[in-house]
C-alpha cells in the first residue's frame, strides 16, 4: 500500500476524486482499525463479533464486512445512553441526540477528533455545492440536540464561509437576515424554506431580488418536484444534503453542481444496500436499504448500521468528475410506507403526484382514518389564492385533477380537499405530514 495518508485535515475535495483502488485501499485500513476499536471498547461489538467467532486481527479484506451482524436503532435504544460509546468519558467533548417520537432519545458522543473529521466532511459537503470563502451562510438548522445546526456550522467555518446561527424558527428574524446580510447560501429543512418563501412574499421580498444562490436542504425526504418549486419560486439552486445523528449528522451524502444522486464520502462512511427482509447484500443499482458502517468515527463507531432508508447505489461516472459513488435521492423510509387496502403507500409519491399539478402549495397533510373498517386515504392541500377566491367549478376540476394524478401514481382512489391558503400547519424543522387517525 503506498503512500496513503489517512489523514484529510488539509487538503479536503481531492478525496472526492481518489482512483477507486486507492480508495478502497483507505477503507480497508480504516475498516480494520474501526472493528478492532470497537471489539476492544464496546461490550455488544465483541458480544456480536465472539458470537460468529471473527477475530478483528483476521479482517483483511473489505468483503469481510458482509460476515459482520447489522446495527438498529434499537441498540442504541436499548445501551442509551453510552453503552456504545468506545471512548473513556473524559475524552468525549460533544453530545448530541435525535428525538424519535416515542420514549428515549438515541445519544452520540463525538472525540474532538470527531468533531474535526466532521467539520471536514462538512466542508466537502458545501464545496459540492459551490460554496466557498466569501459567502454567506445562513444556518437555519436547528442548533441544539439536533445535529444540523453544529454540524453545519462547523463545516461552513472549515470552509471560510459567513456564518450566521440564525437556528430555525422566528421567521421574520429568518428573513429580514437575508435580506440585510447578503446571505448567498441558505441551510433549512426543504419545508421550512417553503415556509421561510410564502413569508417573504408576504412581507412583499422577492427572493429573486437577493444575493440568495444556493440552498442546503435535506433532514427529510423530499421529491424532485418539490426541488423544482422552490428553484422556481426562490431562484437558487436547491441541493438535497442527507445524513443521520448515528452515523455522525449532516454530512454523510451531498448532491454535486449535476443534481443527480448524492455523492457519499466514501473514505469515511462504508455504503451498502441490502434487501430490507433477508439482509442479503444487493448489487449496484438495485434499490434497497442504506447500511452504513463508519471509518473514521472514534467515540461511537458504528458497524454495519440499518438506517431505514431506501435508495440505490449509482456506480456509473458522475459527470462532475468525482469519484466518490452517488446514492439516489431517499424518497422515503422503510418504516414510513403504509399499506391501504393492500396497496404499499409511500408519503413521497404523494407529494409527486400533488406538485405535478398546477395550483397547488406546498403544503399539505396526509391523513389515514378508518371507515366502515377499511382503511382510507384524505389528502389535504392548499391552492393558490387565486384559485380558491374562484369559481366553484374551478376548484372541483383543480381536485379532480389531483385525484387523478394520485390515483395514477398510487393505483389506489384517495379522498383529496382542498384547503385554504395558510391552514396547514407550518413547520420550522422537520415537517410531519402524516396524520394517522387509523382505529381511533
Ligand atoms: O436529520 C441529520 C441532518 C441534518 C441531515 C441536516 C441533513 C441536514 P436525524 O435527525 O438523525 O439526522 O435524522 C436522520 O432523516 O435517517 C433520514 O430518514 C432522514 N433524512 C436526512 N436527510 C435526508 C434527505 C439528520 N436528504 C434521518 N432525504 C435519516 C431524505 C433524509 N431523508
Amino acid at each position: 500500500m503506498a503512500n496513503i495518508s489517512l489523514h484529510n485535515n488539509d487538503s479536503t475535495s481531492a478525496l472526492d476524486y481518489m482512483q477507486p483502488e486507492h480508495l478502497r485501499d483507505i477503507q480497508l485500513v480504516r475498516l480494520q482499525n474501526t472493528v478492532k476499536r470497537a471489539y476492544d471498547n464496546v461490550e455488544l461489538f465483541r458480544g456480536r463479533l465472539d458470537e460468529i467467532s471473527f477475530n478483528p486481527e483476521d479482517l483483511n479484506s473489505l468483503d469481510d464486512i458482509a460476515k459482520f451482524p447489522f446495527t438498529v436503532k434499537t441498540d442504541l435504544r436499548d445501551t442509551y445512553p453510552f453503552g456504545l460509546c468506545a471512548s473513556p468519558m473524559e475524552d468525549i467533548v460533544r453530545l448530541h441526540a435525535s428525538s424519535g417520537t416515542t420514549g428515549k432519545p438515541i445519544v452520540v458522543a463525538y472525540t474532538q477528533n470527531d468533531i474535526e473529521v466532521w467539520a471536514q466532511a462538512m466542508k466537502r459537503t458545501f464545496a459540492c455545492t459551490g460554496i466557498h470563502k466569501g459567502d454567506v451562510v445562513q444556518n437555519s438548522y436547528g442548533y441544539g440536540l439536533f445535529t444540523g445546526g453544529l454540524g453545519a456550522h462547523y463545516g461552513a467555518e472549515a470552509i471560510g464561509a459567513t456564518v450566521v446561527p440564525t437556528s430555525g424558527g422566528n421567521t421574520q428574524r429568518q428573513i429580514m437576515v437575508l435580506k440585510d446580510f447578503g446571505v448567498s447560501a441558505i441551510c433549512s429543512t426543504p419545508s421550512y424554506f417553503n415556509f421561510i418563501i410564502e413569508k417573504a412574499a408576504e412581507e412583499g421580498i422577492d427572493l429573486h431580488d437577493l444575493p440568495l444562490r444556493v440552498g442546503i436542504f435535506g433532514a427529510e425526504p423530499w421529491t424532485h418536484e418539490m426541488r423544482k418549486r422552490i428553484e422556481t419560486e426562490s431562484g437558487i439552486k436547491a441541493y438535497d444534503i442527507y445524513g443521520l445523528s448515528e452515523i455522525i449528522g449532516p454530512g454523510v451524502g451531498i448532491e454535486c453542481e449535476c443534481q443527480d444522486g448524492l455523492h457519499i464520502f466514501e473514505d469515511l462512511f462504508y455504503p451498502e444496500i441490502i434487501n430490507p427482509d433477508t439482509g442479503e447484500v444487493l448489487p449496484d443499482g438495485e434499490l434497497g436499504e442504506l447500511v452504513l458502517t463508519t471509518l473514521q468515527k472514534e467515540a461511537m463507531p458504528m458497524i454495519r448500521y440499518r438506517t431505514r432508508d431506501i435508495t440505490r447505489i449509482l456506480a456509473a461516472p458522475c459527470d462532475c468528475g468525482r469519484t466518490i459513488r452517488r446514492i439516489e435521492r431517499i424518497s422515503t423510509r422503510s418504516d414510513d410506507m403504509f399499506i391501504i387496502r393492500g396497496v404499499n403507500v409511500f408519503p413521497s409519491q404523494i407529494e409527486a403526484a400533488l406538485l405535478s399539478v398546477e395550483g397547488t402549495l406546498p403544503h399539505y397533510n396526509i391523513i389515514l382514518y378508518t371507515e366502515n373498517g377499511m382503511d382510507n386515504i384524505e389528502v389535504d392541500v392548499e391552492i393558490t389564492e387565486d384559485i380558491f377566491s374562484d369559481k366553484i367549478r374551478a376548484m372541483e376540476s383543480l381536485r379532480k385533477r389531483l385525484s387523478h394524478a394520485i390515483e395514477q401514481t398510487l393505483g389506489l382512489r384517495v379522498k383529496v380537499k382542498l384547503v385554504a391558503p395558510q391552514t396547514i400547519q407550518r413547520s420550522e424543522g422537520k415537517a410531519k405530514r402524516v396524520i394517522d387517525n387509523r382505529n381511533k
